[in-house]
């Protein structure tokens, strides 16, 4: 019989004890659950006098958002250990160090990122991150890339694939993402002021075409290797250092979907300054950031997306063709503006929201951010098969936020 259980708080500190090389014996340690997520419990083990802490991750059987109704697989806790340790390879510093994986309690035990901060809450305490950029677009070339056909021996990654196929992760987001928000369904959950919006969703025609077609593409399109969640609640941040954490959903998808996530989620952001900036000024100034940091996201994954293709490709027909490389990467654009359109869409509507507009205290404000996040998020979904380039992005989110 399994030993599986969920723990408590005393007896993650005894297992945390038993880890090789982590603790000395008779060390004096403390334990909080911490977990703020939707899914996971996270413990926090500490060494206070030898300033030694670790994160310990457990899987629960079900969906903690909605409880023990929604069983959810722990095979996610195996996953989640494989691709960190996978990324840890491919970007170096760009993860936290894994110390191990328990198959039996489903956990992970991994380095204490606490000297770092959730990248949400960063964002909406109004705070820069110079290196971002460069580090997410790093993440996203590099774990994009070497998981591809473009980038591994193709047989190997039909092997991986096999690996990282996900079902029960995937079926979330198949029907959080692509589904619900288009018709009247259970889960979803919105305030009864922008019940008009969630009612166009349902009878946008036009919008339910590029849906599906997204939807499709996530089902089908198994290019590389997803983290598969990459919001900014999945990123520990400082000035200088920048953690990609919660692996979990990682599974073979389509590249624009991480960028997406990305991407929607700096939008969210955007769209929270309703309410959250002092001023006006101060408004214009946090946006113009947000909206540069977009920018340079893309710019930087493309710079550095097409040097590892010039320099390290797999795949001969795919270096014979100098007109392919310009194809792929302006499919990647469009799918990413697609994805983050319908991230957007989610978080406002869907089962999940972002604490950058449901903490808004002010009724009349959040909804104001809720409306521009649900108009900038249909249109990127609008425009995603016909969009060129980033700045199209930018001029969407510009011109919403000026109406
Ligand atoms: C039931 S899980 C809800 C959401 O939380 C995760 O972070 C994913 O985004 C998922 O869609
Ligand atoms: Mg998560």
């Amino acid at each position: 019989m399994s030993a599986y259980h969920p723990l408590n708080e005393a007896e993650a500190i005894e297992i945390a004890r038993t880890l090789p090389g982590l603790f000395s014996p008779g060390a004096e340690l403390t334990s909080r659950e911490i977990g703020d997520g939707n899914l996971n419990l996270v413990f926090h083990i500490k060494d206070a006098s030898a300033s030694r802490s670790i994160i310990m991750k457990q899987a629960l059987p079900y969906a903690k958002v909605v409880g023990e109704s929604w069983p959810l697989t722990l095979d996610r806790a195996r996953i989640e250990s494989e691709a960190l340790l996978l990324e840890g390879t491919l970007c170096p510093g760009l993860v936290p160090h894994v110390h191990l994986y328990d198959p039996e309690m489903s956990l992970i035990v991994m380095e204490d990122l606490s000297d770092h901060v959730i990248m949400r809450k960063g964002l909406i305490e109004g705070n820069r991150y110079p290196l971002f950029a460069d580090h997410i677009s790093t993440f996203l070339a590099n774990t994009l890339f070497f998981t591809s056909d473009l980038g591994m021996n193709q047989q190997e990654k039909k092997e991986q694939v096999k690996r990282f196929i996900n079902p029960e992760l995937c079926k979330i987001t198949e029907d959080l993402i692509f589904d619900d928000p288009y018709r009247d369904a259970d889960t979803n959950n919105f305030a009864e002021s922008i019940r008009d919006e969630a009612e166009m969703l349902w009878h946008d025609g036009e919008l339910h075409l590029e849906i599906a077609l997204l939807r499709h593409k996530f089902l089908t399109h198994a290019q590389a290797l997803l983290h598969g969640d990459l919001h900014t609640g999945s990123v520990f941040i400082r000035e200088d250092s920048t953690k990609v954490i919660d692996p979990e959903f990682a599974y073979y998808g389509p590249m624009g979907f991480d960028i997406g996530a990305v991407i929607a989620n700096l939008l969210l952001n955007y769209a929270g300054q309703e309410g959250w900036t002092r001023d006006e000024a101060e408004r214009v100034a946090y946006r113009a950031y947000l909206l540069e940091t977009v920018r340079e996201v893309w710019n930087g994954f493309e710079t550095k997306f097409r040097k590892l293709w010039d320099d390290q490709i797999q795949d001969r027909m795919s270096e014979a063709s100098t007109a392919f490389q310009d194809v792929y990467v302006k499919s990647v654009l469009q799918d990413a503006i697609g994805f983050a359109g319908a991230k957007m869409i989610r978080r406002i509507v869907g089962l999940a929201h972002v604490a950058d507009i449901d903490t808004l205290t002010d009724d009349a404000t959040r909804e104001r951010a809720q409306r521009l996040a649900l108009a900038v998020g249909k249109a990127l979904v609008k425009l995603n098969r016909r969009a060129v380039t980033i700045d199209e992005v930018i001029e969407i989110a510009e011109q919403q936020s000026s109406f």
